[in-house]
């Protein structure tokens, strides 16, 4: 049996981790068994959440822990044509390599408002004293992460007109299909949904929620995929 350690649910939705809503997902939508164990990525063997046991194994990261679903138990992938895995590919590369850092921004720099939503989900449940210190160091280490990638060196304006120009990509090659590359769940679906529900369906306000939120089929599809594979939320 699979056992995947998050972050602790909260807001409402799957996981406010976009990656570890993204492996939740897949192990749901392959219907493979698991079981959660809340964590914090302090106790991940890579510093990040996810990562999985199963068996002798462990594993981190979301990459990875979806190949090895893929090989042990069922591939969402297994029908997609060569050019399929490649645009699969590439959307992923979007979503986790640039969509995540507007939402990072948002969450942990844009306003304060965002930033006390997001400090109480994260650290509300420590200790008063322990949360506002293990928040400070927290917020300094993402700060430097967004700088480290570039996107923490541009203006609000420059970083959600990025996000926005990612989220009319997904918008546009979703269309008005069930699943982005067809009528059944893919490895990319479950990316998106990871990525989409922490950009538009999280109390996390900003012009590039409000422009997700405008998009229609954005907007099912994450209704339709929450409601199918998360009855119990
Ligand atoms: N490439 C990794 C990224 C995982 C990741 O960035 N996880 C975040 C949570 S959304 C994390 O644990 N961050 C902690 C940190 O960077 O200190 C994956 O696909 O799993």
């Amino acid at each position: 049996m699979v056992i995947l350690y998050q972050l602790e649910r909260t807001w409402g939705i799957p996981n406010l981790s976009h990656f570890c809503c993204k492996t939740e997902t897949y192990l749901r939508m392959a219907d493979i068994k698991y079981t959660v164990t809340p964590t914090l990525p302090l106790f991940a063997p890579k510093g990040k959440l996810p990562y999985i046991e199963d068996g002798d194994l462990k594993l981190a990261d979301s990459r990875f822990i979806i190949r090895h679903l893929k090989n042990k138990y069922r591939d969402l992938d297994e029908e997609l044509t060569l050019e399929e895995s490649a645009l699969s590919l590439a959307m992923q590369r979007l979503l986790e390599e640039h969509l995540f850092w507007a939402t990072m921004y948002s969450r942990w720099q844009y306003t304060d408002a965002n930033w006390q939503v997001n400090k109480k989900a994260i650290f509300g449940v420590m200790p008063p004293v322990i949360r506002d210190v293990a928040a400070f160091y927290y917020r300094r280490r993402i700060h430097r992460q967004i700088l480290g990638h570039g996107t923490g060196r541009h203006s609000a304006n420059e970083i959600f007109e990025l996000g926005m120009q990612d989220v009319d990509a997904l918008s546009a090659c979703l269309g008005d299909k069930t699943y982005f590359l067809g009528d059944k769940p893919t490895s990319l679906d479950a990316s998106a949904f990871g990525f989409l529900i922490n950009t538009l369906g999280c109390p996390i306000e900003s012009p590039l929620k409000e422009h997700a939120l405008a998009k229609d089929n954005l907007r099912s599809y994450v209704d339709r995929i929450k409601l199918q594979y998360y009855p119990d939320l």
